[in-house]
């Protein structure tokens, strides 16, 4: 049974827009990428002073289970050169699961819904962009809704397709 997953993916070092293409290959690999957002040039959030993001949202197909696809996407990530020294340092690439269907996850692994997804303009202006109606399954509103709730600020600059 395929099931529907979304997925935020960010870089800020390197070629990020090669990176964040690469990334969308891969996941490829791992079930039907059916939809990716445009690419928005964002200002980093949480972190130390350090180079825009480029983001986007992938909507993917997968018959993987939750721990499956996340021990895939880790390995993806580390695949394309990502080192894990400290958490929020830049990387070349970050690949998180925002929503998995409906279901509600809390492993140590994983924790779905995303558990800051709803505080980030980052996120939810690209996947607001491929599914506005796809609904958060804890705080029950749709992916519009957590978008225009959203206070002032968090800079996010759509990038022209291409
Ligand atoms: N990822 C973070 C923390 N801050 N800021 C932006 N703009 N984009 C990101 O992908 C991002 C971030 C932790 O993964
Ligand atoms: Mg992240
Ligand atoms: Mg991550």
């Amino acid at each position: 049974m395929n099931k529907v997953v979304y997925l935020s993916l960010g870089s800020n070092v390197g070629d990020r827009a090669a990176n964040l293409n690469t990334a969308v290959e891969k996941l490829a690999e791992l079930g039907t990428v059916v939809t990716v957002s445009s690419f928005y040039e964002t200002e980093p959030v949480e972190t130390s002073p350090q180079p825009w993001f480029l983001n986007c949202a992938v909507k993917l197909e997968t018959e993987k289970m939750p721990r499956q696809l996340i021990a895939a996407i880790l390995n993806l990530e580390q695949e394309m050169g990502r080192q894990r020294r400290q958490p929020k340092a830049p990387r070349i690439i970050d690949v998180d699961i925002l929503l998995f269907g409906s279901s509600v996850i809390d492993l140590p692994s994983l924790t779905v819904p995303h558990p800051r997804m709803h505080e980030r303009r980052f996120v939810l202006e690209p996947l607001a962009e491929i599914a506005p109606d796809a609904r958060h399954a804890v705080f029950k509103r749709a992916v519009r809704e957590l978008r225009d709730a959203l206070p002032a600020g968090q800079l996010v600059k759509k990038l022209a397709a291409g």
